[in-house]
């Protein structure tokens, strides 16, 4: 069989690691063979009979499967993807996750709770088992001994496309490069339509290929590698008249370490290219600004970080001097006021000039403790205010050459 895209075989290491760190570097995506021993097809079975089952659910149903981060629950089709069903679970290999999940859904009795939980949970470790695989192999390949994402959670999102003649050649899911380190999905395996775009620019058509799975690098690959991997950006196009489904199963962020480039990807040649964040904040900034073509990490380019540091270094400076322009104003006129004030004729003038020395130290010193708060204050909320909007300003001035397209929330 033909693949458009490079193959990597799980159990031919490490004479598959160039071509890994190729497809990695220039495709951004691939596809696995070779790996039943951790997800065997069987469960890839399973796994997609329970989620055709749970897709048959009615609508009121569906919707229990809240967001647990932003965006990670149930979504209707929608002006944005109108041919687009999905369910999300977040923390897709913890148990307890699943169990939650299961007991939201499980609202009528043709659900049978215990096989369905019993699969998902198994499917979800064993994908999560591979992409840890996977990830170490990445790691090997940039030379890196001791990888380990085992802190960065799982999510799966189960997708449902109904294509029907009218919609044909109609965006399923419209271009995106995904929020995640790497992105495991089980394709259909009748219906087509996913697209991925090379580095180079060149969009490429990926057939269906039973008993494999497509491996998409994210956002934070990307990062992570300090710009060598390549977030692939992707879409699903309607093709032919049919109920597509696949599962994606992403590897996101960790929870509270920082998602960084390690140090020894960092070098004189490669300087690094991000500042180190929050998967939350790049998360949310995403999800809420709907930030589809990449635009979610230009806030972290260490470009734009520079140039938002030096505006609002800047900023701070401009602040404290208008408020001490305003505050030498006001001392001066109560100084002057203090001057023009005449002695009454029962105090001695050397007496009042002291009264006056000590009236005006008063002044000067509440006027220095006014302009420490409202500076303090001032500083705090008008930066912090306008800092957002700085940010968005910075990123836009800042084209990175390898900007490798954007994150519509692809999960
Ligand atoms: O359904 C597919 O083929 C791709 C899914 C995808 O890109 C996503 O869930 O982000």
């Amino acid at each position: 069989m033909a693949y458009s895209i490079p193959v990597i075989d799980l159990q031919d290491f490490p004479g598959n690691m160039k071509k890994l760190m190729k497809a990695s570097e220039e495709w951004g995506c691939f596809r696995i063979v070779n790996f039943e021993s951790i997800l065997p097809k069987s469960l890839m079975d399973e796994m997609r009979a329970v989620v055709i089952s749970l897709l048959e659910l009615p609508y009121e149903i569906k919707q229990r499967n809240v967001d647990v981060i932003e965006g990670s629950g149930y979504r209707f089709p929608d002006r944005i993807n109108p041919i687009h069903e999905g369910f999300g679970l977040y923390d897709a290999a913890s148990s307890e996750a699943v169990n939650a999940f299961c007991a939201l859904l499980n609202a009528t009795p043709q659900q049978r709770t215990v096989t369905v939980r019993e699969i998902i949970t198994r499917y979800g470790r064993a994908v999560y088992e591979l992409s840890m695989a996977i990830g170490r192999k990445l790691g090997e390949g940039l030379g890196l001994t001791d990888v380990s994402f085992k802190k960065w959670p799982s999510q799966f999102r189960i997708n449902k496309y109904p294509f029907t003649p009218e919609n044909i050649d109609s965006d399923g899911l419209r271009p995106h490069t995904d929020n995640s380190f790497l992105t495991i999905l089980q394709e259909d395996e009748q219906f087509g339509g996913l697209e991925v775009m090379q580095r180079s620019g060149k969009l490429v058509q990926v057939e269906p290929c039973p008993g494999t799975l497509i491996i998409n690098l994210g956002d934070l690959a990307q990062v992570w590698s300090n710009g060598r991997f390549y977030n692939v950006k992707h879409r699903v196009s309607s093709k032919q008249a049919g109920i597509r489904i696949t599962i994606a199963t992403f590897l996101l962020g960790p929870r509270e370490e920082a998602v960084e480039a390690p140090s020894e990807l960092v070098t004189s040649d490669n300087p690094r290219r991000y500042v180190p964040f929050k998967f939350e904040d790049y998360w949310k900034s995403k999800f809420y600004k709907c930030l589809d073509d990449g635009e979610a990490l230009n806030p972290f380019r260490i470009e734009s970080a520079e140039i938002v540091e030096m505006v609002v270094v800047l900023g701070a400076r401009m602040v404290k001097m208008v408020v001490g322009l305003f505050d030498d104003l006001e001392q001066n006129i109560h100084l002057r006021e203090i001057s023009k004030q005449q002695s009454p004729q029962d105090v001695s003038p050397e007496l009042f000039s002291v009264l006056q020395d000590v009236k005006k130290a008063m002044v000067s010193f509440q006027i220095h403790e006014q302009r420490r708060d409202a500076a303090q204050l001032i500083e705090v909320d008008r930066i912090f205010q306008v800092f957002d909007g700085l940010v968005q300003k910075a990123s836009a001035l800042v084209k990175h050459p390898d900007c490798g397209g954007g994150g519509e929330i692809g999960i």
